[in-house]
């Protein structure tokens, strides 16, 4: 069943339509980039109003929604529409709706009840959250690129480049070997800048007896990768090696504890346990992971206070971390996807401590 299918289907009783604005959704559900677009799933069918700029490219690559061209403002295309469709209420994305927008809406849509509730968002979440073969294949090509650039910037960083020239040289292989974005902004940290878990990548030459983490992602058809390697350039001194293997450990502890059925937060402890016992609870502060798809943070995450349950079809990642801070910071992050039977790592560069 196509995506758009699978919404109507779910629509719950009481709404007679979902409204879909943002950007994610409608990447997720029409895989068409636009930055003007609105998705309406209704019992009937699923319709997409988009402006003359879009309006060719929509025509020629959307099979799953009945393309229309938005020729009035969207208040009055929805008010045209509702009236024609005979849509009584009106179910709308809340977690991406603004306040001035919600005004808007109370003010210039007529004779229709809204619903605001989240209750779209978290089904259009859920949705999201199981990924198909084919979406898991978009994820697979993404963290190939991903994989193959990690392994050029092993032998292209030398003593003294600046964080940004690595950044630099890092998104342009990216871009260069077939994403079409990056994931997010490329982290690059090194020496005590290392220890700053989402450090921004500046002008400090790195040299030898540095840590330097990367953390970085290609997009592939709107779907993401996301991977964190920490090497070493010319030597790693005790402690350093230490905190790695540590790191390496507590990830590897993760990535076994992620089986079909575990609870989120075990496999958030499994590895977490690792690092407290080595004594350095107190220097990993955030998650273990996150699920990735359309966006690169979704549902569910490996975290100490989830409630969710790690099921077929998710896509998470498992990246701990140490960071001691002014000193560096250590963190390896893979990707995996639970296929039931197994858990399958779709990341496959090497972990063991690398020193350049
Ligand atoms: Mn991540």
């Amino acid at each position: 069943m196509n995506k758009t299918r699978k919404l109507i289907s779910l629509l719950p009783e009481n709404t007679d339509c979902a409204v879909i604005t943002s950007e994610d959704n409608r990447n997720f559900f029409l895989s068409f980039a636009a930055s003007n677009g609105t998705l309406i799933a209704t019992k009937k069918g699923a319709f997409f109003y988009t402006d003359s700029r879009y309006i060719t490219a929509a025509k020629q690559s959307i099979k799953d929604a009945e393309v229309r061209l938005q020729t009035k403002s969207f208040y009055d295309t929805l008010n045209v529409f509702f009236e024609e469709e005979g849509i009584k209420t009106a179910s709308f994305e809340a977690k991406h709706t603004t306040i001035e927008e919600y005004a808007f809406f109370k003010k210039e849509i007529k004779g229709v009840e809204f619903d605001f509730s989240g209750d779209i968002d978290n089904l259009i979440l859920k949705i999201r959250r199981k990924k198909s073969a084919d979406e898991i294949e978009k994820i697979k090509a993404a963290q190939a690129i991903t994989d193959d650039c990690f392994s050029h910037m092993c032998s292209f960083i030398k003593e003294g480049m600046t964080e940004k020239e690595i950044q630099l040289e890092l998104d342009f292989y990216l871009l260069s070997h077939g994403a079409d974005a990056l994931s997010f902004e490329t982290i690059v940290v090194s020496g005590e800048n290392s220890a700053k878990p989402h450090g921004v990548a500046g002008s400090r030459q790195v040299r030898k007896g540095d840590f330097i983490t990367m953390d970085f992602g290609a997009v592939v058809d709107f779907y993401h990768s996301d991977m964190t390697r920490t090497v070493a350039l010319g030597f790693a001194s005790e402690k350093m090696k230490k905190v790695y293997n540590t790191v390496l450990e507590a990830q590897e502890a993760g990535i076994e504890a992620a089986v079909d059925g575990a609870r989120c937060s075990a496999v958030d402890k499994a590895a977490r346990d690792v690092i407290e016992k080595a004594g350095f609870g107190k220097y990993f502060g955030h998650a273990l992971g996150h699920g990735v798809g359309v966006e690169i943070h979704e549902n569910p995450c490996f975290a100490p206070k989830s409630e969710e349950v790690f099921e077929q079809g998710d896509v998470v990642t498992v990246e701990p971390g140490i960071y001691i801070p002014d000193q560096f910071g250590v963190r390896i992050e893979d990707m995996v996807v639970n296929l039931g039977d197994e858990t399958l790592n779709l990341t496959h560069s090497p972990k063991n401590l690398i020193v350049l």
